[in-house]
C-alpha cells in the first residue's frame, strides 16, 4: 500500500493559487491588451488569510487592514474585469494615491504579498532563522518604508509575539522538508506577478516611492 502523499496544507493551497494566476500571465494564454483577470487575482490574494491565523493576536490589525484591501478589490472586481482598468480608471480621475482608492489599495495588497515572499526567503536561509527574525528583516527591507513611523513601532512590537519557527511549521502543517517546497514555490509564482503589477504604475508613470 502507498502511503498518501501530504497534500493541502494551508500553504500549499496558497502556493497553488498563485501558481495558477502566474499561468495567466504567460503569453500564450493572455493578450497584453488583456492582462491579469481582477478577479482571478482577488481569489488567490484571498487565500493568503489562513496564514494570519497562524500569527496570533498581535496581528490582527495587520489581517484587517489586508482583508479590507482585498475586498474593496473584490468589490471592484464586479464591475471591472482586470487589475489595468482599476489604474486607467484612478488615472481618468486622478485619484491613484488617494487614501482608499483602488489604485493605492492594489498597491498595499502587492506589498503584503512582496512582504511573504520576503519572509519565506529569510525563512528559507538557514533552518535557525527564527520566525521574528524574519519577519523583522523582511518587513524592514519591504514595507518599513512605506508605513507610518507609528504602524512600523506597532509592527516592530508585534514580532515579539510572532510564534517560534517549530510553532508555525506546526500550524501550518509542515515539516522543514515540506515547508521549503511549499515557500519555494510561491516565491516563484509571486515573482512575476509583483512585476507585473509594478508594471503598471510604471507604464503610466506613476513612481512606485510610496
Ligand atoms: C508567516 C508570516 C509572518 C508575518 C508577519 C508580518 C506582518 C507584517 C504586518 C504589516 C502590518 C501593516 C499594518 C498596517 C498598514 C497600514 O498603514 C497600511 C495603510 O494603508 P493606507 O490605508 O494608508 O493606504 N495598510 C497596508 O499596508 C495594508 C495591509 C498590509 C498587510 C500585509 C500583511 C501581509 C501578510 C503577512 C503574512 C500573513
Amino acid at each position: 500500500n502507498k502511503i498518501p502523499a501530504r497534500v493541502n496544507t494551508p500553504l500549499s493551497i496558497i502556493t497553488e493559487a498563485f501558481e495558477n494566476l502566474a499561468d495567466q500571465l504567460k503569453p500564450d494564454i493572455t493578450t497584453e491588451e488583456d492582462g491579469l483577470k481582477l478577479d482571478a487575482f482577488c481569489n488567490a490574494c484571498t487565500h493568503v488569510s489562513v496564514l494570519f491565523s497562524c500569527l496570533g493576536f498581535a496581528f490582527k490589525f495587520a489581517e484587517m487592514e489586508y482583508i479590507s484591501k482585498v475586498n474593496d478589490l473584490v468589490e471592484a472586481s464586479k464591475t471591472l474585469d482586470t487589475l489595468q482598468n482599476i489604474l486607467d480608471l484612478d488615472v481618468e480621475k486622478d485619484t491613484v494615491k488617494t487614501p482608499g482608492s483602488r489604485s493605492r489599495n492594489l498597491r498595499r495588497v502587492r506589498l503584503g504579498l512582496d512582504l511573504i515572499r520576503a519572509i519565506f526567503e529569510k525563512f528559507l536561509m538557514t533552518d535557525e532563522y527564527s520566525l521574528k527574525d524574519a519577519a523583522t528583516t523582511a518587513y524592514t527591507e519591504v514595507c518599513a518604508p512605506f508605513h507610518t513611523w507609528a504602524v512600523r513601532t506597532a509592527v516592530y512590537a508585534g514580532m515579539y509575539t510572532l510564534p517560534t519557527r517549530d510553532q508555525l511549521l506546526l500550524r501550518l502543517n509542515e515539516t522543514e522538508q515540506s515547508v521549503e517546497k511549499n515557500m519555494r514555490r510561491y516565491m516563484e509564482a509571486s515573482r512575476p506577478i509583483i512585476e507585473y503589477i509594478d508594471k503598471l504604475y510604471i507604464e503610466r508613470n506613476i513612481k512606485l516611492d510610496w
